[in-house]
């Protein structure tokens, strides 16, 4: 069995795809990053990064026991290999996948939250002029990569749809708050129409979705402090005796 630690956002959704459209049994454990649960004992355990998704695999292939895997796209890596599906066999096409794989993690995912980030802030903290057009620029340069990258191809790495695909879908979606226009990038405007017919897709992108209704009964002390811990995040401690110096 397999669970995935789970909040219904971009990130997550990326892992919800490639298990839906491998047709996998999982089961979904709620991780609400809006209440701090990224932050308990048991989370840190399988994340030190306090951030989900987060897949545990209870029946590895090894078969030497529980296997937890963190970050989206070691998760995505990790189901590629373990069904052999969206992910070619040979050393050019499997290294394919695997740049646009990292393009993403390493650009798309984390540029475009910023923008996220700055452009839902507005002035509340003072003027956000300057990040707000350096994040919008660099997401809007990101669909510009895409555009050029499916001018003549079906899917991002060519005529087969893999988890290049699934990673970058997510962030796509949402390209009007992101500050873009689609109709600049007819070739991924394409490819997302294409990508939200398919079945798979759209049961993905829908999982956990009630889960934002989930009603948060807070004090304004607790409120307080966890918008102290997600929006001001810094260094936590480690423990203070014990360790290997
Ligand atoms: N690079 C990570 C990013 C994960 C990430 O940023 N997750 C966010 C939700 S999309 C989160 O858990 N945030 C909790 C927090 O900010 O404390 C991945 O792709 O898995």
């Amino acid at each position: 069995m397999l669970d995935l630690h789970y909040w219904p956002t971009p990130n997550g959704k990326k892992v919800t795809i490639q298990l839906e459209e491998c047709g996998l049994e999982y089961r979904v454990v709620p991780c609400n990053i809006g209440r701090g649960d990224q932050f308990t004992d048991e989370f840190l355990a399988i994340n030190p990064n306090n951030r989900m998704p987060v897949l545990v695999d209870h029946a590895p292939l090894s078969n030497d026991g529980p296997i937890s895997v963190f970050e989206s796209g070691a998760i995505m890596l990790y189901l590629a290999e373990k069904t052999g599906r969206f992910m070619p066999k040979d050393t050019r096409g499997k290294y394919d996948v695997i740049q646009w794989v990292m393009w993403q993690m390493a650009n798309q995912g984390p540029k475009t939250g910023e923008c996220g980030h700055f452009r839902r802030l507005g002035d509340s903290e003072g003027d956000q002029g300057y990040a707000v057009t350096r994040f919008t620029d660099e997401v809007n340069r990101f669909y510009g990569v895409l555009n050029n990258q499916l001018y003549r191809q079906p899917f991002i790495c060519g005529d087969e749809y893999t988890i290049a695909d699934m990673i970058c879908y997510p962030w796509c979606v949402n390209w009007s708050g992101q500050g873009q226009d689609i109709n600049e990038f007819i070739y991924v405007k394409r490819w997302l129409a294409m990508m939200a017919e398919r079945p798979a897709v759209q049961k993905a992108m829908a999982i956990g979705e009630e889960l934002r209704n989930d009603p948060v009964t807070l004090s304004d002390e607790e409120r307080a402090r966890l918008k102290a811990l997600l929006y001001n995040q810094r260094a936590r401690p480690a423990p203070a005796t014990g360790g290997l110096l």
